[in-house]
């Protein structure tokens, strides 16, 4: 468990950083059937969907460590209410209408709250008591109370994890740096459905001194960490 006030210097770029565990959480953002197995929302968007799996290894590791280490962890998933009250028609009404949120598909209704296809994968589930944040967009804070959580937890840094790299990770990231976050995102632990807007993803958040934040990797974390 964690010594009191203890801060440890994570490598990372464009340079090493700084963190107190006690004041850093992980965020897993949506490693949710829907995107990462067949016949869900990824899948219906057009994606290969086997190419996030990448990711699932390095997560677990990162949570493992993070649960030896005492640092919070929270889940996050995307998805609406089964009326689809709080999904924006301009969200719902893209693509085939067969293949569109709501609609049925192997793994029940598409990215609806409460299909088995809305559900975090078993590798990476959440254990009791770790914060579990429904959002019905693509940034954890948008709409959901993930500020108040951090905020009364005194968390300072985020380690951001999960897919994709560049759409609910990137939004994410820049969510919280504007909100004052520090955030680590390791790049491993991280994954797209497009090779190169993952590599970029990463590129964009440690450019121009860290204009988004710092690109590390879950080897890097354990070494500063375990
Ligand atoms: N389509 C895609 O790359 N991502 C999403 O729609 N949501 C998340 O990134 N979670």
């Amino acid at each position: 468990m964690l010594n009191m006030g203890s801060e440890v210097t994570v490598d990372a770029e464009p340079e090493p950083i700084a963190l107190d565990p006690q004041k850093t959480a992980v965020i897993m953002i949506d490693m949710q059937r829907d995107f990462l197995e067949p016949g869900g929302f990824g899948e219906t968007l057009g994606n290969d969907v086997s190419l996030l799996k990448k990711a699932v290894g390095p997560c677990k590791a990162l949570l493992d460590l993070a649960r030896r280490t005492g640092i919070l962890v929270i889940h996050t998933r995307e998805g609406h209410r089964p009326d689809l009250s709080d999904a924006p028609k301009a969200k719902v009404e893209r693509g085939a209408p067969s293949m569109r949120i709501g609609s049925p598909g192997p793994m029940g209704r598409i990215l609806v709250r409460g299909e088995p296809g809305h559900d975090l994968i078993p590798e990476l589930y959440p254990l009791p008591g770790e914060p579990v944040i429904d959002k019905p967009g693509k940034g954890a804070f948008y709409a959901t109370d993930l500020g108040s959580i951090l905020q009364h937890r005194g968390i300072e840094t985020l380690i951001v994890c999960g897919v994709t790299t560049e759409v609910c990770v990137h939004t994410t990231v820049r969510e919280a740096n504007d909100r004052g976050y520090k955030c680590i995102v390791p790049g491993d632990c991280c994954a797209s459905y497009f090779p190169e807007f993952h590599e970029m993803g990463l590129r964009m958040i440690k450019a121009q001194g860290g204009i988004f934040g710092w690109v590390s990797d879950s080897q890097k974390l354990q070494r500063a960490l375990g």
